[in-house]
């Protein structure tokens, strides 16, 4: 049988008959064996998928197609995280409304994702713009409103200028610019929503149940940021005043010689001298046009100016000086710091440079009188009750002294910050909040939800939100709640939509409920796939949601994932191959010349899954190849045939390892295994049913169309590859017969022989013995000790 291959029309062909014949739909209501196989949804924000998407959504797809034909229930949906800026400037750029450009761009982004050929539950399709989505979005507003966990601040924000909209801390990079825009980011104060992630901090720390990797676990933690210390507090002088500081280092409060205060924080007001005032307001002006990432900066010059009052020194009524300085944030802790410049490095350049006192209260060694600046835990000195006590026995000594005279306490304090979910702009979820003629603000009731977002509106940024614009908005608010009602113009942060998305796939047309009880039992993800950098966004906020809707009895897990990999990163002559680079590539030539079973096998063979790669075509072509000897190789289908020991055991060996390798997500290991298996095969010009089909079920989830094709032509079976189960192994069969044996006489080697493993000892001598030039051996002297180490030497010692 001669098998001729046209990959475009078999990739056309059987793409339509797996959405025809819904072999890929799951049965959610079977939990027995259900798998939820979950790559992040992509943004539809510019034209086209590019090569890292392939990259994430093409492997996960294998390994989908392998845990089905490994007899789990797959469920594998996808949408689209429709809502945002990058669809908001899409749509402002091309002159167009949001929505049409974001639906035009998904139903590209569609065809594309149907041309890898996966296995896609496109039954539970959803888009986040769409009300039947944001209705629910609103719903968790609401829910996280009633129980105290979403909130309304006025705080100083993050404001991109260019894209004139506020950012969350993480959008922010380290340089202080917009990491969507570029935009140097300025502070501004403004009312904003928030979500109170900051409850959930400790729960946030375990991740006990989970299967992550560590570094994105470092990430989260960092970013929690959890430090143990103690909060104490410091009398004004003179006045019926106190400021709270926290430290984490309350065993050096002897050495406390100075307070330092935010410039932002509001005691200053209060204590700032008329002396000292002028200086104050302007050192306050001065550190308010720098972000939070230049203020802590370790290498800048410290600034401050004195206020021009002090404080008590609670352990030993010392008058210390309060000063104000940029080094002390007010989103930290108390916003206030005592300062130890013995011991502390910011505190020590401050006071070298104002002149202000030190004070040396730690030591390296015990009962040593030496002294001098020491940034690092000790012994105690120059500190009446604590000396000779090591830093943590101190700290325990002094929080229990802080507590006893009610001045402190201890004190665990986490960088985390809410969650800001306020976004001044159009295309994202209207915040379901309006405000009487007082200005009180009140949550809309659920019955007038989907809250819709209006399409009278001018969207294009000017600095305030753009709903504001809405007649038709600003009617239906007053229709609805009575004249001088107003509507909360802000939109949602869009990662509130990706807070919870995976438990809406499971339940999508439901119009009653955001998801049905029992449709949970789908829940947790076993397995997450997406980008790494996430770590501290998306995937702390879906963990927060989740912990938030299991404490409101919504959900009974704590975590949405259990098991999570990171795609590596495609780079494009080292750099991420990014939009904003404009150095992506596309995956449709690659597609129309080769296929897109090759272009899938051929990302995967790049290297480890989780390490990515720089993109070049160049070894395309092998990949070709090695497919189109498959090709030959069931073509070559002889029933009569039968092949020899070798090749069963290497297959059998095949299925061993790409199995394993599999399992591991190792997916260049496993193709190579079936290169090899391929070769080998190759050569005979002849194979049977048995190889024909476990060569096929085994290269099914790398190449799904042309494994159908061919298992359609071979076996004329009516029924899809992928409803056959993956291959089992013999285990004796995967270790060789065959071993070659050193043979030695007086330790030189002198020949070997080829004989089956664990060949009983006499049998292995006799070979050994009949080779010519180990014979002649033993014709010319006499065999002194036969030495035997099984399946490996032989060693004849001869005595001439
Ligand atoms: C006195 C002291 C003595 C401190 C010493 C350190 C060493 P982490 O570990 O990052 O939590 N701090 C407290 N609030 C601050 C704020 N709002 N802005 C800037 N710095 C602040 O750091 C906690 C330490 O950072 C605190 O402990 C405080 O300095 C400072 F030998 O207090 B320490």
């Amino acid at each position: 049988m001669n098998i001729e291959i046209n990959q475009t029309d078999i990739e056309k062909k059987w793409q339509k008959k797996w959405s025809d014949s819904d072999i890929y739909k799951s049965d959610l209501e079977d939990i027995n064996n259900k798998y939820y196989c979950l790559t992040m949804f992509s943004y539809p924000s510019g034209d086209k998928l590019h090569i890292g998407h392939w990259y994430n959504y093409g492997p996960v797809d294998t390994f989908a197609r392998f845990k089905r034909m490994n007899g789990f229930n797959v469920f594998q949906p996808q949408g689209f995280d429709a809502f945002g800026l990058p669809a908001e400037n899409f749509a402002i750029k091309h002159g167009v409304h949001p929505r049409e450009s974001t639906n035009k761009n998904i139903s590209t982004m569609k065809q594309q994702l149907n041309s890898i050929g996966g296995m896609f539950n496109w039954e539970n399709e959803i888009r986040t713009c769409d009300k039947e989505y944001y209705k629910w979005n609103q719903w968790l507003f609401i829910q996280l409103y009633n129980n105290n966990l979403a909130y309304q601040k006025e705080a100083m924000v993050n404001w991109d200028p260019i894209d004139q909209t506020v950012l969350a801390n993480e959008q922010v990079l380290s340089d202080g610019t917009s990491d969507r825009s570029g935009a140097k980011v300025i502070q501004k104060p403004l009312k904003q929503w928030f979500f109170k992630i900051t409850d959930y901090a400790e729960k946030l720390l375990d991740f006990k149940n989970i299967d992550w990797p560590q570094k994105t676990i470092s990430m989260q933690k960092n970013w929690i940021g959890k430090s143990k210390g103690a909060s104490i507090n410091f009398h004004v002088s003179n006045l019926d005043l106190k400021i709270e500081v926290f430290t984490t280092r309350p065993d050096t409060l002897f050495g406390a010689t100075y307070l330092v205060l935010s410039p932002e924080n509001p005691i200053v007001e209060k204590i700032v001298t008329n002396k000292c005032l002028d200086g104050v307001v302007h050192y306050q002006k001065l550190s308010n046009e720098q972000n939070e990432i230049q203020r802590l900066d370790l290498t800048k010059e410290k600034t401050g100016v004195f206020t021009g009052s002090f404080a008590i020194n609670p352990v030993n009524g010392d008058k210390i000086p309060i000063w104000i300085a940029d080094y002390v944030l007010m989103s930290y802790g108390t916003g206030a710091i005592m300062a130890v410049p013995g011991h502390d490095e910011r505190d020590n350049e401050f006071a070298n440079k104002f002149n202000l006192p030190i004070k040396y209260v730690v030591n390296s060694n015990k009962n040593s009188i030496e002294e001098g600046p020491y940034f690092e835990k000790g012994f105690c000195i120059n500190s009446e009750f604590l000396n000779n006590l090591s830093t943590d026995k101190a700290i325990k000594k002094i929080i229990f002294w802080l507590e006893e005279n009610k001045v402190g306490k201890g004190y665990t304090n986490y960088r985390l910050r809410d969650w800001l979910i306020s976004r001044q702009r159009y295309w994202g979820t209207p915040i379901p909040i309006v405000y009487d003629p007082n200005g009180k603000p009140h949550v809309i009731p659920e019955q007038y939800l989907p809250w819709e977002l209006p399409n009278d509106v001018e969207y294009k940024p000017k600095g305030t939100s753009p709903l504001g614009s809405s007649k038709e908005l600003i009617e239906r608010t007053e229709k609805i709640f009575g004249k001088g009602w107003k509507p909360e113009i802000d939109t949602m942060d869009t990662f509130v939509c990706s807070s919870w998305y995976y438990l809406r796939y499971l339940d999508p047309h439901n119009t009653k409920k955001p998801f049905a009880d029992d449709i949970l039992d789908w829940m947790p993800v076993d397995l997450y796939v997406g980008g790494a950098e996430h770590a501290t966004m998306h995937l702390l906020y879906s963990r927060f949601i989740t912990k938030a809707l299991k404490d409101l009895n919504y959900i009974s897990f704590d975590e949405p994932f259990k098991k999570l990999i990171h795609q590596g990163t495609i780079t494009k002559d080292g750099a991420k191959m990014s939009k904003s680079k404009g150095n992506t590539v596309s995956p449709d030539k690659f597609i129309e010349k080769y296929g897109s079973d090759t272009f899938r096998i051929y990302l995967m063979f790049m290297g480890p899954y989780e390490d990515g790669g720089d993109w070049s075509d160049k070894g395309i072509t092998g990949i070709s190849r090695f497919l189109s000897k498959v090709v030959k190789i069931v073509s070559a289908l002889d029933k009569n045939y039968t092949p020899d020991d070798k090749t069963m055991h290497l297959v059998h060996k095949t299925i061993k390892f790409v199995t394993n390798d599999l399992n591991h997500f190792k997916f260049n290991t496993a193709i190579s295994k079936l290169m090899e298996l391929s070769n080998h095969l190759y050569k005979y010009k002849k194979s049977n049913e048995f190889i024909v089909k476990h060569l096929l079920l085994m290269l099914a989830p790398f190449a799904p169309h042309l494994c159908e094709e061919l298992h359609e032509k071979s076996f004329n079976l009516n029924d899809s590859i992928f409803n056959q189960n993956w291959p089992k192994y013999k285990e004796e069969l995967t270790i060789s017969n065959d071993v070659t044996i050193a043979v030695q006489v007086n330790g030189k080697l002198r020949g070997s022989i080829k004989c089956k493993t664990n060949e009983s000892k006499e049998e292995v001598l006799i070979m050994a013995k009949s080779l010519d030039n180990v014979n002649k051996f033993l014709m010319e002297g006499s065999l002194l000790k036969e030495i035997y180490i099984p399946n490996k030497i032989v060693n004849l010692v001869v005595k001439k």
